[in-house]
């Protein structure tokens, strides 16, 4: 009579066990490329948000960044009082920014905002013109946020 006996050393557990973490890590990524690669523009309505100074002179507003829009996408800000614009990174994980590079309004703002995390831009617009602002984030191989829909304008007034 024979007695089958399965003994697995201490090296085999830890090969078992370190294998067990690759594959979740693998699925954990994949699961998230998925969603980055997946989770497309909705449909964003074109938004417009006329910024007035409030009490303190200052033209104050929020952008919401999402995947892939801003929210409001229009805004109309008046020559010669300072602005502070609030960016609102509503992602999850996915990082955002925010360009504009205007010789015609005299503008060149640039600010990264981290997936949930929220950046103030500080500036004061010093002549009339209109800029086109975006994101030129990408993943990989996949089209850039700005392909997806991510862009708005500033008209200065
Ligand atoms: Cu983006």
């Amino acid at each position: 009579m024979k007695i089958y006996r399965q003994n697995h050393t201490r090296e085999e557990f830890a090969a078992r066990r370190s294998a067990a973490r690759n594959i979740a890590v693998a699925v954990f990524w994949g699961l998230w490329l998925l969603q980055v690669s997946l989770a497309d523009s909705s449909p964003s309505l074109a938004a417009t948000l006329v910024v007035e100074p409030s009490a303190d002179g200052v033209q104050r507003a929020t952008i919401v960044m999402e995947s892939y829009s801003y929210i409001p996408d229009h805004l109309v800000l008046h020559v010669g009082s300072p602005v502070e614009l609030i960016l609102e990174n509503k992602s999850w994980l996915v990082p955002h920014n925010f360009i504009l590079q205007d010789a015609d309004a005299d503008l060149r703002l640039e600010a990264d905002v981290a997936g949930g995390d929220r950046t103030i831009l500080r500036f004061t617009p010093t002549r009339s013109g209109t800029g086109t602002f975006y994101c030129d984030k990408k993943l990989l191989f996949f089209k850039s946020h700005r392909h997806r829909g991510m862009e708005g304008w500033i008209d200065i007034q």
